[in-house]
């Protein structure tokens, strides 16, 4: 089954940040999630600009730049500055004032767009922007903090999102609380990627090449 890993870089050894990349690199990860917080929209700082550049200069992989800063129109410029074209920049659309225009940003830099969505919010609320958006990050735990608990009430928005998906075209992926259950769940349901943090990848007994094999050697029903 074909589905994307990003690992949450947030969850890294931040003392060799660039060890960390290389060995997920050769794990077989596909792309590197980098959580920018500014303590404001979410109260905690995680990954900054320069862990950014750090990062995207170890490693030729995409990123997955996941913004839970406030009006991000302010300074994404400076993000995009040091992105490559293909990576991918979500926003929330709360923190802004005009969001469309954000993401219009976004594109017209390369990159692609994505709308991060809260556990507490609803479709309804960014209907409009599922028709410019490429991707859609459900959130299923609160933003803010890696290690927290999967709030079960998202599972119903995941799935009215894998029905609108076609008719909006954009693909879903998942952030919080990733375990093998909700991989071997969700993936054959069409959901297009996963973030693996602490509940997975980063802090356990197995190696990061062991665990990613493990992923993929997962059985699904169909
Ligand atoms: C949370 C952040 C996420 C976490 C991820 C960590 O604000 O957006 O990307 O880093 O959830 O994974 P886990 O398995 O520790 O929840
Ligand atoms: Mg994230």
């Amino acid at each position: 089954m074909n589905f994307e890993l990003m690992a949450s870089m947030m969850c890294a050894d931040y003392g060799f940040l660039n060890k960390e990349v290389k060995e997920l690199e050769k794990a077989g990860i596909d792309s590197f999630h980098i959580d920018i917080m500014d303590g404001r929209y979410v109260p905690n700082f995680a990954m900054s600009l320069n862990d950014l550049k750090c990062i995207a200069a170890s490693t030729k992989k995409p990123m997955d730049v996941h913004l839970m800063i406030e009006h991000p129109s302010n300074n994404i410029h400076i993000f995009l500055e040091n992105l490559r074209k293909g990576d991918t920049v979500y926003i929330h659309p709360e923190a802004e004032y005009h969001p469309s225009t954000t993401l219009q940003k976004i594109i017209n830099a390369g990159m692609i767009p994505g709308i991060a969505i809260n556990p507490g919010t609803s479709i309804e609320t960014v209907t409009e922007m599922l028709r410019i958006v490429d991707k859609v990050l459900v959130m299923s735990v609160n933003p803010g903090n890696a290690g927290q608990m999967y709030l079960p009430y998202v599972g119903n928005k995941i799935d009215r999102l894998l029905d609108l998906r076609k008719e909006s075209g954009f693909e879903i992926f998942w952030d919080g609380a990733c375990s093998a259950d909700k991989i071997t769940e969700y993936a054959p349901k069409g959901v297009a990627g996963f973030v693996l943090g602490t509940t997975l990848l980063f802090g356990q007994e197995l190696s990061y090449k062991e665990t990613i094999k493990k992923i993929r050697n997962l059985e699904f029903d169909n």
